[in-house]
């Protein structure tokens, strides 16, 4: 393989097999290197007991590594968004402690012992859950991804935000443990409500803003989860502690946090949620409502303009993250001259149900400048749009739903920016 991209020359006189040590210059014994022939401060005293830290926290040279918001975004940080550090993060699961939060009236604190969540409306027996009870409906457990329907919203008219963080950074994907929906429904009896095929649940949650959102009785029996838990621990209270709704592939409006009341309707209730905000706006200015389904997705993560390339020409790993809400990312391509031609990317594992896929490209990096894309594509045969593709239908004046293909301008010192192809 080493020979084959012609790093011959790399190797000579030298044991390593990797080529990443080659590239980085440590395949040869540093001789005069410190860190190497010096016996350093850390392996001279002892390291800190296993009663310092009961609950861990990142060491403080990943300090830089957590949620950022964008100030100018929102009048206030109560009803506000922060971003995900993608840029920064490797695999596919998303700690709960740098997940993005988005709350329309801030994250509230409610124990367990004053939590209850009401089913009612066409059902035939109105329920009050506890914490308690939901812990002995037999329980699921998950990976999903989250997407809020603004991630990338600011880009419709134009390159904006410099970072994948911002650009992309609405997103997290977690391993949630609950109990399907459809248990909870079944307990509280759906012969009331008759021909399910026209009835709803509306959802809200125990904040002020209670986010209320409709949601087709189809989706409701499908694969909809009541979350307990995410990552294998208590969701965070910025994430709904203790119970939320996951509305797999769907967007992340529709997600209720803190849930408190799941009434079974026979029409949707044209929340503020579904009917004002989270629709789209298209070319002609007319509203297309209810986009429920986040549309297949990828974004390029390293390079990127927070994660530029710190080395010379040589090997170069290209790392991203593809998604869907229609199922599984089945193959992601990249580009490095903003789309004229295509390499298939490798997955790290088979693409998962609307979940994140993480995929690589092993190249070799010519020092030149690039203008890298990442295009995904998923189980229904969808591929992701170009920017034109998209805005031919949705024009300039969308925000939610944006899942153009982007492009990083990686310049030839390895700083990368965010642009525009046409
Ligand atoms: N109760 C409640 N649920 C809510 C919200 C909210 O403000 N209140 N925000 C929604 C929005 S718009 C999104 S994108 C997701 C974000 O979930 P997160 O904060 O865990 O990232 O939660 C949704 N659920
Ligand atoms: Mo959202």
């Amino acid at each position: 393989m080493v020979t084959r991209r012609g790093r011959r020359e790399f190797l000579k006189g030298s044991v390593a097999t990797s080529a990443a040590l080659v590239a980085a210059g440590g395949a040869r014994a540093q001789t005069a290197d410190p860190l190497i022939t010096e016996i350093q401060p850390w392996a001279q005293s002892f390291g800190d007991g296993v009663d310092a830290t009961p609950y861990g926290l990142p060491i403080e040279f990943e300090s830089d590594v957590i949620r950022r918001n964008v100030p100018w975004l929102t009048a206030d940080a109560t009803s506000s968004i922060n971003f995900t550090p993608i840029h920064a993060l490797d695999g596919t699961i998303t700690p709960q402690g740098c997940a993005f939060e988005r709350h329309h009236s801030g994250a509230i604190e409610l124990a367990k012992p004053d939590y209850r969540l009401m089913i009612n409306g066409l059902v035939d027996t109105p329920l009050v859950f506890t914490y308690e009870d939901l812990e002995r409906f037999p329980r699921e457990t998950h990976v999903y991804f989250c997407e809020c329907a603004a991630n990338t919203g600011m880009e419709w008219a134009g390159a904006q935000l410099n970072g994948a963080q911002f650009t992309h950074g609405m997103i997290h994907n977690m391993e949630y443990s609950g109990v399907p929906l459809r248990l909870l429904l079944e307990e509280a009896g759906l012969d009331a409500a008759g021909d399910l095929a026209d009835k709803w649940v509306y959802v809200e949650g125990a904040d002020a803003s209670s986010n209320g959102r409709s949601i087709p009785m189809e989706k409701a029996l499908d694969d909809v989860l009541v979350a307990f838990k995410a990552n294998g621990e208590a969701l965070r209270k910025e994430h709904g502690y203790p119970v939320r709704l996951v509305v797999p592939g769907w967007e992340g409006n529709m997600w209720v946090k803190w849930l408190r009341r799941i009434e079974v309707t026979p029409m949707a209730v044209q929340s503020r949620e579904e009917t004002s905000k989270y629709t789209d706006t298209l070319a002609d200015g007319t509203s297309r409502k209810w986009t429920w389904v986040m549309d297949a997705k990828s974004v390029i993560t390293s390079p990127s303009p927070q994660s530029p390339i710190t080395h010379g020409p040589g090997p170069l790993v290209i790392t991203g993250l593809a998604w869907s809400g229609h199922g599984a990312t089945t193959r992601v391509d990249v580009s490095k001259d903003g789309g004229k031609t295509w390499e298939t990317a490798r997955l790290a594992a088979p693409g998962a149900d609307k979940a994140l896929t993480r995929f690589y490209l092993d190249t070799e990096w010519d020092g030149e400048e690039m203008l890298l894309q990442s295009r995904a594509m998923d189980e229904t045969g969808y591929v992701q749009p170009t920017k034109t593709q998209l805005r031919e239908v949705r024009g300039l004046n969308s925000i939610y739903h944006n899942n153009c293909i982007q492009t990083w301008w990686v310049k030839p010192g390895g700083e990368a920016e965010n642009v525009e192809v046409s």
